[in-house]
């Protein structure tokens, strides 16, 4: 099967599993219930939980039973965007090609449904104990570990922070420095590179890898996430909003600066293929080129939204 075809039957079989996540209709509000529908199921690339699933083929491993750590993960992200999208944040009216969920349901019920889809992310994460073996429990608890921290201050949460203090002033009018070259690798590590990389360390994990499978998917998806980042730049610049499915031009608007601003557009291109050259040594290195993971990493460079 090529890299995509598998995507696009991961793609399909994620879409099938996450609606039955979403928490039972009898014991949900349904504001809050239709709330978090409308964001979790919108489409998407659905990158990290294919990446998720990917990584855990890619050591042999039981791809229907990390369906849900996969489903949880897309929850994470899903809850990123929308907190992302607030007025107090990015203020977006678009997403995956529809009005933000601020929008349609109103900022508090919008901060309540990221809320819900970040909690249920981790009981679905926790699984249920009583049927787990040792052994199934320890890489359970692990894969909750590393998931958190890429979520919270170290990672996604503190990248947001990072930018945040770059373009929103605060209550006294202060703004932080404008990022370098270096404080924008390291904002963008954590802000959207750091949920790849747990995204991949999680399929392999859950899905029985070696410490060295492991490492090497987690080395191989810091740079995937990477090049996410880079592309994601240029595509703000090269795209329409009809083709992202959310605002495009948003960076240089905001004065923000991003890989073309830093480097050009052509320098930026050639980063991201350096990315992916170094994905798969990395890859080679463990025996595991024959997977599709880096067939997804050339997905990631080649995205056109
Ligand atoms: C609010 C805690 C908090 C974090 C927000 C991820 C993030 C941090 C903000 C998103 C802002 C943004 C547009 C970043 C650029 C990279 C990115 C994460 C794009 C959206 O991810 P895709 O392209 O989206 O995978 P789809 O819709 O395909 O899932």
């Amino acid at each position: 099967m090529n890299t995509r075809a598998y995507v696009e039957a991961r793609r399909h079989e994620i879409e099938a599993a996450l609606p039955a996540f979403l928490p039972p209709p009898a014991d949900c509000p349904p504001v809050l219930r239709e709330a978090m529908a409308y964001s979790l199921l919108a489409g998407g690339k659905r990158l990290r939980p294919i990446l998720c699933l990917a990584s855990c083929d890619a050591v042999g491993g039981n791809r229907a039973a990390v369906m849900p750590a996969a489903c949880a993960i897309e929850m994470i992200h899903t809850y990123s965007l929308i907190h992302d999208d607030l007025p107090a944040m990015d203020n977006d009216t678009m997403r995956r090609g529809r009005p933000t969920l601020h929008v349609v349901a109103g900022e508090g019920q919008a901060i309540l449904a990221g809320d819900a889809l970040l909690t249920l992310a981790f009981e679905l994460l926790a699984g249920d104990p009583r049927s787990a073996s040792h052994e199934l429990m320890t890489r359970t608890l692990d894969v909750i570990r590393v998931l958190s921290s890429a979520a919270g201050p170290i990672g996604m949460v503190g990248g947001q922070a990072i930018d945040l203090a770059c373009v929103t002033p605060d209550p006294q009018g202060r703004l932080a420095p404008a990022l370098d070259a270096e404080g924008l690798r390291h904002m963008h590590a954590k802000k959207t590179g750091a949920l790849i990389r747990a995204s991949a360390v999680a399929g392999a994990t859950l899905g029985g890898g070696s410490e060295t499978q492991v490492a090497a998917i987690d080395a191989a998806a810091a740079e995937f996430g990477l090049a996410f980042q880079i592309v994601d730049d240029v595509l703000d610049v090269e795209a329409t909003s009809a083709a992202l499915g959310k605002t495009a031009g948003k960076d240089a608007a905001a004065g923000k600066p991003t890989y073309p601003s830093l480097y050009g557009l052509d320098a930026s291109k050639r980063m991201a293929a350096q990315c992916l050259e170094r994905a798969e040594a990395e890859l080679h290195a463990a025996n595991l080129t024959g997977s599709h993971l880096l067939g997804i990493g050339r997905w990631v460079v080649d995205r056109q939204n």
